[in-house]
């Protein structure tokens, strides 16, 4: 038996999941809300809360030989309201730093990259285009900012930030290689993993950890390597439907964000069930049924 959700401590919240106290672990806790420019909608999209916790669990589950994690179960100890949405997780004490990989150039790194030629103090080669692959993924280290956007930094701040330039240098290693691995992964099915965004702890005995959601739609950007064309922006994988009707809607992308319409949503949850069987080979179905959801 496990608590009801309202009866469990929150310990953090932010625009679209929640993380409540279990004594000694965690519960994350994905919703189905949207945002979209930044703006949560209104209405959530059916299912996206269970896709984002099938895809963190699969992406835990394969890439264990490259670090360890803090994933422990999406069933025991998973209230019946959340299951399917929900893992169990272990506690850390986590490292003050956001940690991006980019393999193509894109958001704001291409701004970056116009502006100075670097992005967070990695020189590029001149000459590249919008949405251009890298000639090697670059790890590109912010600040976590409560409220608002994160702040980009170099690799040397990262390291005062945490206090540990060895260890620093482990977590930009370790960030790489785990974009590197899902990035052929996706890659071999039909998309591009253009960036990510990774959190890490350290537990009890200091060991490296990754923690937080991984390899997501929501921490990273998937397009479909099918349409895929340097030179402009890409549409994004999951969320380009309610983009493209919000630019049509005559909203003007400050809050509140309008509700979105049945149509889009439909359209919205097909994208990211899809996105869900392509990158795990498995149908959506089959986390519902193993989750009990
Ligand atoms: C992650 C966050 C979210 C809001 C705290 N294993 C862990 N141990 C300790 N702390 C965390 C984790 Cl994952 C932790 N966040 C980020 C996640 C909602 C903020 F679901 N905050």
């Amino acid at each position: 038996m496990s608590a009801a959700i309202a009866d469990l401590p929150l310990v953090a919240s932010g625009k679209v999941r929640e993380i409540y106290d279990l004594g000694d672990r965690l519960l994350m806790v994905a919703s189905d809300r949207i945002s979209t420019y930044d703006v949560v909608h209104p209405n959530p999209i059916p299912d996206k809360g269970k896709v984002l916790t099938g895809l963190s669990a699969f992406w835990f589950a394969k890439t264990g030989h490259i670090v360890s994690n803090h994933y422990l179960s999406a069933t025991e100890g998973v209230p019946d309201e959340v299951r399917g949405r929900a893992m169990v997780v272990r506690k850390l004490e986590m490292l003050p730093v956001e940690c991006v990989v980019r393999g193509y150039i894109t958001g704001s790194g291409w701004k970056d990259y116009q502006a100075t030629g670097s992005v967070s103090g990695i020189e590029l080669p001149p000459g590249l285009r919008e949405s251009d692959k890298l000639p090697t993924p670059i790890f590109t280290p912010s600040t976590k900012a409560e409220e608002g956007h994160d702040e980009a930094i170099d690799f040397d701040r990262a390291a005062e930030l945490v206090g540990d330039r060895d260890l620093m240098g482990r977590v930009r290693d370790v960030s790489i290689g785990l974009y590197a691995f899902a990035a052929d992964h996706a890659r071999e099915r039909g998309v591009i993993l253009a960036d990510t965004k990774f959190e890490f702890g350290l537990d009890p005995s200091s060991e490296l950890v990754v923690g937080d959601e991984v390899l997501t739609p929501d921490s990273s950007r998937y397009w479909p390597a099918d349409t895929y064309e340097p030179g402009h922006g890409q549409p994004s994988f999951d969320k380009q439907y309610v983009r493209d009707w919000a630019s049509g809607s005559g909203w003007d992308k400050t809050p509140p964000a309008p509700e979105v319409p049945e149509d889009v949503v439909e359209g919205t949850r097909a994208r990211y069930v899809e996105a869900y069987e392509k990158i795990t080979g498995e149908p959506f179905d089959a986390w519902l049924a193993r989750t009990g959801a």
